[in-house]
């Protein structure tokens, strides 16, 4: 379209000289700017605000299409269709107008993050990044999703619990490689939650270290994860080059944590912990079930029956007792892992 050296792109730099005043504020700015110069080109939204709340965002004059969640091949095929001169009917994922009205296609299921190809990188101009800011940086995402329901977190709405990583390997090779080739000093991994799969994390730090490349990196976890590590793992990530960890203050008191959905977070764990505990309580298991929506069914007398993400089973109601058997806890702990939520 020419945007890349003409006038709108000189004007947009000039309105980029401006302080940035937030991101939906900028937006907004950007796109009112980008409409008044070229009021034929449409305008496509994407991210966490427009994925969270679609409908108002489209409401607004300067949006015409909005991709949902996880935006990559969603994206590839908008401009393909909307390059062919095809309507955006079937394209899952987004949500458009046409003559003034919302059109609400169904979402696209995500794609495993391994399947998604190398980002252009090239396409990056490292020096100019290190120019205005004084930093060879990167930001890295090895894993999108946390499988966590704390309940004033957008996560589990955006990637509805999924945990979606990278496979090791490929995280080891492709940052390393990253780091020689721009002469990168910090990497900063932008995962929700680094240590969901705290051997995994061990597994990339090893890589890291293995390979040699001495460069700063920097995540994000919850904070009972990094308690899960031993001290020799938590030294492994330093020697590995982690400088900064930044965990979420939560609360000293019980109350707030129990309202934060806390207490899910630490049901799950117990059902997967191994040995296989004899002290979980049947009832926060069922507050579980009902906090990832699972259909729950009353069957004859004690039984009640699970249904979600696809998969079915049946359990018994333990009485008098309050805990699970053993047994049954490791029959929930199958169940939920078929239906594809672990730790
Ligand atoms: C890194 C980060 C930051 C960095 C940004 C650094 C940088 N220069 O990029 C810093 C620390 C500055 C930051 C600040 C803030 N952040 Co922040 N941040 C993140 C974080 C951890 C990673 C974002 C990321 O890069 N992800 C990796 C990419 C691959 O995933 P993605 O962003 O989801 O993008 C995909 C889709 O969303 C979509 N997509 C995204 N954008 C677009 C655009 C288009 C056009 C299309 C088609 C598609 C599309 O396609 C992508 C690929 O699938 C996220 C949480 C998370 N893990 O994602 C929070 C997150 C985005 N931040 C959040 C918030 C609230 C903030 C702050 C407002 C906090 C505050 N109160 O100050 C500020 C805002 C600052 C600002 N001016 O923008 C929230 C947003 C919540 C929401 N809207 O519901 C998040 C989701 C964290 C959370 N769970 O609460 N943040
Ligand atoms: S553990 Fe962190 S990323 Fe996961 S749901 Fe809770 S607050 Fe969100």
């Amino acid at each position: 379209m020419g945007l890349a050296n003409g006038p709108v792109a000189v004007q947009i730099e000039e309105a980029r000289e401006r302080p940035p005043r937030g991101p939906i504020r900028d937006a907004v700015e950007a796109s009112k700017l980008f409409r008044s110069l070229r009021p034929d080109a449409p305008i496509i939204y994407g991210g966490w605000h427009p994925s969270l709340l679609t409908g108002e965002t489209l409401r607004e004059d300067f949006v015409d299409v909005v991709v949902r969640h996880q935006g990559e091949n969603t994206l590839i095929e908008i401009l393909q269709r909307m390059e062919a001169g095809q309507p955006l009917d079937m394209v899952q994922g987004c949500w458009f107008k046409q003559n003034g009205q919302i059109r609400m296609n169904s979402d696209r299921p995500s794609i495993p993050l391994s399947n998604l190809p190398l980002p252009a990188y090239d396409l990056i101009d490292f020096d100019a990044y290190a120019r205005s800011s004084g930093e060879r940086k990167l930001p890295y995402a090895t894993s999108i999703g946390c499988p966590y329901a704390c309940n004033y977190c957008t996560d589990m709405v955006f990637y509805n619990r999924r945990f979606n990583a990278h496979d090791v390997d490929r995280v080891v090779k492709e940052v390393t490689g990253l780091v020689r080739r721009y002469d990168l000093t910090e990497v900063a991994l932008v995962d929700s939650n680094f240590l969901v799969d705290v051997h995994r994390a061990v597994a990339i730090a090893e890589g890291f270290v293995r390979a040699g490349v001495p460069f700063q990196w920097t995540f994000q976890a919850s904070t009972d994860l990094l308690c899960r590590m031993t001290d020799a793992e938590v030294c492994l990530l330093a020697q590995a080059g982690v400088s900064h960890m930044g965990f979420g203050t939560e609360s000293a008191s019980q109350e707030v944590l129990a309202l934060m959905n806390k207490k899910h977070q630490r049901t799950l764990e117990a059902i997967f912990k191994q040995p296989v505990l004899s002290n979980v309580i049947w009832k926060d298991v069922e507050s579980l079930m009902r906090y990832l929506k699972t259909e729950i069914t009353e069957g004859e007398g004690s039984r009640v029956r699970f249904a979600l993400n696809g998969v079915r089973a049946t359990f018994h109601r333990p009485h008098p007792k309050k805990e699970t058997d053993k047994g049954a806890l490791v029959s929930v702990r199958r169940f939920l892992e078929n239906a594809g939520v672990k730790p």
